[in-house]
């Protein structure tokens, strides 16, 4: 362990002696820099896949007394819960950080056979129903997880997810780690950054997450039916602001340009989008022709000022109250409701620092990052500023294809280069003195070879007061030759770094099986899990043990029914072909993990019950015979002989 550890110890590229690191970070850079632009602009964002980590890690950082380690032994915890999406798979993973070790898969917008999501009535609901009993929809691309938030850190309580493909948001209970509803955003497509307030802006005592914002990537003719598809310069995008309660949409900002990632501050005063194609492209080529895009801001109290006065549009066919936030509307700063901030060249990725001063905000076809003074952005709403791009303090170059940023406690910030397929290690301070003239600062701190073309990163606890500065993951998009090849598709790689100390450190790497965006990774004693439910939160549970039954009204047949390993409270249950059956199963076992799972073969139906939980389904019986529903979930000794008999008579 400790040679690996050793061998992969956090060096950059180091080919001469002589050189120090920064002077080896700017020669690569300039080495690369116009192959890789022009290799941009043609052939997309996969330049470099062939050239980059070939065993270039040599040498050893400087033994530091008792290097953290990311072994977890058998029989012990990892110390943080790390909360993955898993991208078109439509789930939301769990992982124990720093093992990597996959502990559970969240079902939210993807049927799964295994908990029943997509076949129990409860889910269906969730999940949403055609007129027919379909589902709406069957397939998900989850990219962002964010957890809600009090006192600037994490609660544990909720966590959200976006689904950029139906542009629907899902709230994942923090108890039971399972998804409780799902709500969809109107009049957008490309619903792709989330992040939830961390307080309100002008009530003091809600130091709590009660505001989900969204952006939208995808700008669209409105009302969107097809009557008016050619005026392009018509289209518009729009960010939405979701009550974290109620899940119901408040208000909806009109804005230019598509947005991409969202960060909110922790005073709740702004949320703030990074945008490309302000340009209005539709195809390609014209989405990049600007030299700058934006960062645009977003004044909560005012939108809420407006939409409380009524100063909004709808749209027809929407509820909505639509507040207009394009630049042309809110050209005068002291009753604008956004700021546009110019940020160089299609930004991907807007990042909150934790002592609450900066958003850094990364130009992925440019070499910078840039750090945006949040005070300034207020002093422009204030109109104490002239221009928004007054609100950058620093600027840095520090490498190709910069994407996500992520922070430490000690003033660092580590962004992912897709490019250079490497992390900076980069301080904060320093760029905001070298951007102001500074010449004899060193603002690259650090730089480590990653495995490979990596997008998102996060450190642990990172987008709270509480960074910690101990781990920092690294999603690569690429695992190339990392793993086994199994077939066309390799998985992704998610490697871990130690940044406990002055070098970055990787060690380790687990494969996720794509494709995972974003994550985060929080404290384990921040989340409070419960095992056993409680009966009296389901309306339909079965209570007396007894009190299995088969009750008939007309031809609609209702089968009440128990498990207790390893029996189910009837042995058997007669209905008539073409009865609609509904079935509902309460679990009255008590012990922790005592599940039990209910299938019908031939008719579809494969769920589980936890401890204590009901759930029930229902289906059309139109096939006679004998059908052996039996229990999925290794239960007991005799899980296999806990069965009842389904009989349909023809
Ligand atoms: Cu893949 Cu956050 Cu959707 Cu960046 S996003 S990499
Ligand atoms: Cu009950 Cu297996």
């Amino acid at each position: 362990m400790k040679n690996d550890n050793e061998k992969n110890s956090g060096q950059s590229p180091d080919n001469s002696l002589e050189l120090d690191e920064e002077e080896q970070g700017i020669s690569r850079r300039k080495f690369l820099g116009t192959a890789a632009l022009v290799g941009l602009s043609g052939a997309g964002l996969s330049v470099g896949l062939s050239s980059c980590g070939k065993g270039e890690d040599k040498g050893a950082a400087p033994a530091a007394p008792a290097q953290p380690s990311a072994e977890v032994h058998p029989g012990q915890l990892d110390e943080y819960y790390g909360f993955w999406s898993g991208g078109h798979s439509g789930e939301v993973r769990i992982m124990g950080i720093p093992s990597g070790r996959e502990i559970k898969r969240v079902p939210v917008f993807n049927p799964d056979a295994m908990s029943g999501w997509g076949v129990t009535n409860e889910s269906r609901a969730i999940l949403g129903t055609n007129k027919d009993g379909s589902l709406r929809y069957t397939t998900g691309d989850t990219h962002h997880v964010h957890g809600s938030y009090k006192d600037g850190t994490y609660d544990g309580k909720y966590f959200w997810v976006n689904d950029k493909i139906h542009s629907r948001i899902a709230r994942m209970r923090g108890d039971t780690m399972e998804t409780d509803k799902i709500t969809e955003l109107p009049n957008v497509q490309g619903f792709h950054g989330i992040f939830p307030d961390k307080r309100d802006p002008v009530k003091p005592e809600v130091n709590y997450t009660t505001r989900v914002f969204c952006g939208s990537e995808f700008r669209l003719p409105q009302p969107n039916n097809g009557t008016n598809m050619d005026d392009t310069d018509a289209y518009y995008s729009l960010f939405t602001c979701v009550d974290a309660e109620t899940m119901e949409v408040r208000w909806q900002c009109k804005v230019d340009g598509n947005m991409d990632l969202v960060a909110t501050s922790y005073d709740g005063k702004l949320a703030a989008s990074n945008q490309y194609n302000t340009e209005k492209g539709v195809v390609y080529a014209n989405m990049m022709s600007a030299e700058r895009d934006s960062c645009v801001f977003f004044n909560i109290e005012r939108i809420e000022a407006a939409v409380a006065a009524g100063k909004v549009s709808k749209i027809p066919g929407s509820d909505v109250p639509i507040v207009d936030g394009t630049r042309a509307a809110n050209a005068d700063p002291k009753t604008a409701v956004t700021c546009y901030v110019p940020i160089p060249k299609s930004p991907h990725g807007v990042n909150a620092s934790p002592d609450g001063k900066y958003f850094v905000c990364s130009g992925k076809l440019s070499p910078t990052a840039s750090v945006i003074e949040l005070e300034r952005v207020l002093h422009w709403f204030e109109g104490h500023t002239k221009e928004p791009r007054d609100a950058v303090v620093a600027e840095p170059e520090i490498g190709l294809g910069p994407l996500h940023t992520a922070f430490d406690n000690r003033g660092s910030a580590y962004t992912t280069l897709f490019l250079d397929s490497q992390i900076v290690k980069w301080n904060i301070d320093a760029a905001i003195k070298a951007y102001a003239g500074d010449k004899n600062v060193k603002v690259v701190e650090d730089r480590i070879d990653v495995h490979y073309q990596p997008g998102h990163l996060n450190a642990s606890m990172n987008e709270t007061k509480e960074a910690d500065g101990k781990w920092l993951v690294i999603g690569c998009k690429f695992s190339k030759d990392r793993y086994l090849p199994v077939g066309p598709l390799h998985p992704e790689n998610e490697q871990t770094i130690d940044i406990s100390g002055e070098k970055m450190r990787l060690v380790h790497e687990t494969s996720v099986w794509p494709e995972p965006h974003d994550f985060i990774i929080v404290k384990r004693d921040k989340i409070k899990t419960r095992q056993v439910y409680n009966m009296d939160e389901f309306p339909l549970a079965v209570k007396d043990i007894n009190g299995s039954k088969i009750e008939r009204q007309g031809n609609k047949v209702t089968i009440h029914l128990t498990s207790v390993a390893p029996a189910f409270g009837l042995s058997e249950f007669r209905v008539k072909k073409g009865d609609e059956v509904t079935i509902i199963l309460t679990n009255h076992d008590k012990v922790e993990d005592l599940g039990h799972g209910f299938a019908i073969p031939k008719y579809n139906i494969n769920f589980i019950v936890n401890p204590q939980e009901t759930k029930s389904v229902t289906f059309v019986a139109d096939k006679p015979g004998v059908y052996w529903c039996y229990c999925t979930h290794f239960c007991h000794a005799l899980h296999l002989e806990m069965r009842s008999r389904l009989m349909v008579s023809p």
